[in-house]
């Protein structure tokens, strides 16, 4: 492919509400006592278990997760609810996701210095959306005024990787002159926040990226991408069921495994060497090996994971500037872990130096790209 490609832009949208560690489990452990309560009968009876107390040491210990943001807080720590309360939207109204998607998109468009009338593609890429059809990155594509096509793309946590792989392979293809690739995580609704293992892990989040051939950038932070490289692997120990069939299985839609629910141990072994193995590999490809890399923009799970494959790779442990951390404010954003990092930490860079931006988890999946600063 001879076209030379770059990540001439980024664009992150952070919704105004948070909720720290200290709110969610107040919030849980109060319900975990009503639900007791309630039950204590068939508990005792051994016929229901009891619902364990959650911990805010705990979470920030086992995850480095301290608060998390949310499109609509009303609702989450409603002991008689415990799910965000969003408001339903008529056909002709904007969807809460494309809301979201434009919103990073006009950031990544502005740092790219570009307009509507220079992207032909628009991908949105991320966990969930929030219909089949039509398509969310269609509905961004008409609001925004751009002319060419769109369609979404779900790969959970690699989504954003993956879509950029794909703008990638599409510019250098000469098929498209701009790609906009736009992550509007919105996770709340499938967090199960009477589940103590997994109500802290997610939050809410919106990035973008704005993808083209080099002799189009004009931007003041350019960056080629050098390569890609993408695997997946199949593991059922992340998993969510909730899906259109359900209706056809006369089973609960809102069940707790329709939800989000994993494996989270097994994730972290099996899911560490994988992505260690992978990133080597992808240095490797241009005889490269870590000492070379001025910045790991990493998927943002937990910080034990970053710091263990970190560590790996290094023979060391980074530093904050080196392997920057979101996930602390942040949480994890599915897909979008890496792109935030990459958003709020790439301005430094100078010329000539290189950067590996990737993300690991559910599929399992794991997507990588290795960048260079103009
Ligand atoms: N408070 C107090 N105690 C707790 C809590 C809590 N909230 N939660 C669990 N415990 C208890 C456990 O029950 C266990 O008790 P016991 O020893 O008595 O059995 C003990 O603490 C230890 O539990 P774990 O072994 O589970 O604890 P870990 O140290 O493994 O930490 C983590 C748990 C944080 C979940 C950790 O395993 C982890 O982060 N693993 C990796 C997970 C990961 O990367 N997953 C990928 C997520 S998927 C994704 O990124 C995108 C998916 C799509 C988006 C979904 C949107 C909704």
């Amino acid at each position: 492919m001879a076209t030379s490609v770059v990540m001439s832009g980024s664009g992150l949208w952070t919704p105004s509400h948070s909720i720290s560690n200290e709110e969610l489990v107040q919030a849980y452990n109060a319900y975990a006592e009503q639900f007791n309560t309630d039950n204590s009968a068939a508990i005792e009876r051994g016929e229901v278990s009891a619902k364990p107390f959650s911990s805010a040491e705990f979470i920030e210990k086992a995850s480095g997760i301290r608060s998390r943001f949310a499109y609509v807080k009303e609702g989450i720590l409603d002991i008689n609810r415990m799910r965000p309360s969003i408001a339903p939207r008529l056909d002709t109204e904007l969807s809460d996701q494309a809301e979201m998607a434009i919103y990073a998109a006009k950031k990544a468009l502005e740092a790219a210095n570009k307009t509507a009338a220079d992207i032909d593609v628009v991908i949105v890429s991320c966990a969930y959306t929030q219909r089949s059809y039509p398509a969310l990155a269609i509905e961004v594509q008409d609001a925004l005024g751009i002319k060419g096509f769109g369609f979404d793309m779900l790969v959970a946590c690699s989504a954003a990787t993956f879509a950029l792989h794909r703008a990638y392979e599409m510019i250098a293809a000469g098929t498209a002159k701009g790609v906009l690739v736009i992550n509007p995580e919105l996770t709340s609704p499938q967090v199960n926040y009477c589940d103590r293992d997994s109500h802290f892990i997610f939050g809410d989040v919106a990035t973008a990226m704005v993808v083209e051939a080099a002799e189009t950038a004009n931007a003041e932070h350019v960056y080629e991408i050098m390569s890609t490289k993408a695997v997946t692997s199949y593991s059922n120990n992340i998993r969510s069921n909730f899906g259109y069939v359900s209706r056809a299985n006369d089973t609960n839609p809102f069940a707790a495994d329709m939800l989000f629910h994993q494996e989270g141990r097994k994730v972290f072994k099996e899911v560490c060497p994988m992505a260690v193995e992978h990133i080597s590999e992808h240095l490797q490809r241009h005889s490269l090996d870590s000492t070379h890399i001025k910045r790991w923009w990493l998927h943002q799970a937990n910080i034990n994971m970053n710091t263990l494959i970190s560590r790996k790779l290094l023979g060391r442990e980074p530093s904050i500037e080196e392997a920057p951390i979101v996930l602390d404010s942040y949480a994890n954003t599915a897909s979008a872990g890496s792109i935030i990092a990459f958003s709020l930490h790439h301005q430094d860079l100078v010329s000539g130096d290189i950067g590996l931006l990737c993300s690991f988890g559910a599929g399992y999946s794991i997507g990588s790209l290795l960048l260079k600063k103009r």
